[in-house]
């Protein structure tokens, strides 16, 4: 059996969890992550037959049954994962009652996966749907992304045109938009079903007041999504209160995509 802690996917979580931890985008607890691992790649590390304990889920993710997840703990700091991998990560596999979660590795203190399981695994079902390559699901709460809560409207074209326009990248990395939630109270079911009805639609969601969601095939290119929404909502922050002298149009959007060859929102442009 190979090290665990020298496994890529053991890494991986530590790295980006330190780097959202200095981005200030994950303070105290907050925040969590979940990524869908290869039951083979796992099985070089452990014996995937061995449950060290099963935590109920409270709710059913019958798609997944079978699949191995490597999932943040509840009340855990991002801040402390590198450090303690064993104790802040957990390794669960979604039980055949797809009702259960079995703990292969982690939560070492006996803890169990974040609160926010529920809109992981419901947006991990969707997006796996539309895209068979999607591995990741990743929240937490970026300034500028919370601070444009507080002043733009629940309206998800409004939010998308204005993260558009804040910066030439936006719209090549985030063509399909980003979903918007009202206020909800977190940790629930129905925030889970609230937003994995939104990963219909987009690989981004944002939670009014709270934070985002982010979807993706790996870390990087899910931090990237993110990164992007929030380096766009900083420049509206800090220049929304100002005279805008140069602006992208909605043709240059156009154009935008177009150059770029992404199949972007058209019905989020008025041309
Ligand atoms: O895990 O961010 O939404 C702490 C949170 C809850
Ligand atoms: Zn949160």
């Amino acid at each position: 059996m190979k090290n665990i802690f020298e496994a890529p996917f053991i890494k991986e979580m530590c790295e980006v969890t330190a780097n959202m931890y200095c981005l200030g985008w994950d303070e105290r607890n907050g925040g969590n992550i979940s990524v869908m691992l290869d039951e083979k790649e796992v099985g070089e590390y452990l014996d995937i037959n061995d449950v060290i304990r099963t935590i109920p889920t409270g709710f059913d993710a019958k798609e997944l049954i079978g699949k191995i997840f490597i999932v943040t703990g509840t009340g855990k700091y991002f801040k402390n994962v590198a450090k303690d991998p064993e104790n802040n990560l957990g390794i669960i596999r979604i039980a055949e009652d797809g009702t259960t979660a079995e703990l292969l590795w982690g939560y070492s203190d006996g803890g169990k996966f974040t609160s926010e399981l529920p809109a992981h695994l419901m947006s991990h079902t969707v997006r796996l749907a539309i895209n068979p390559e999607n591995r990741v699901v990743m929240h937490c709460h970026p300034d500028y992304t919370l601070a444009m809560t507080q002043v733009c409207e629940v309206d998800e074209r409004k939010l998308t045109r204005i993260l558009w326009k804040q910066m030439t990248e936006s719209i090549v990395v985030f063509p399909d938009g980003v979903g918007m939630l009202p206020w909800m109270v977190c940790g629930t079911n129905d925030i889970g079903i609230a937003t994995a009805e939104k990963m219909k639609q987009y690989r981004l969601v944002v939670w009014t007041l709270h934070g985002i969601y982010g979807a993706g095939k790996d870390l990087d290119e899910t931090f990237g999504l993110i990164e992007t929404v929030e380096k766009a909502a900083k420049m509206y922050m800090l220049t929304a209160h100002l005279p805008a002298v140069n602006t992208i149009e909605d043709k240059d959007l156009k154009a935008l995509a177009e150059a770029f060859g992404v199949d972007y929102r058209k019905d989020f442009l008025d041309l």
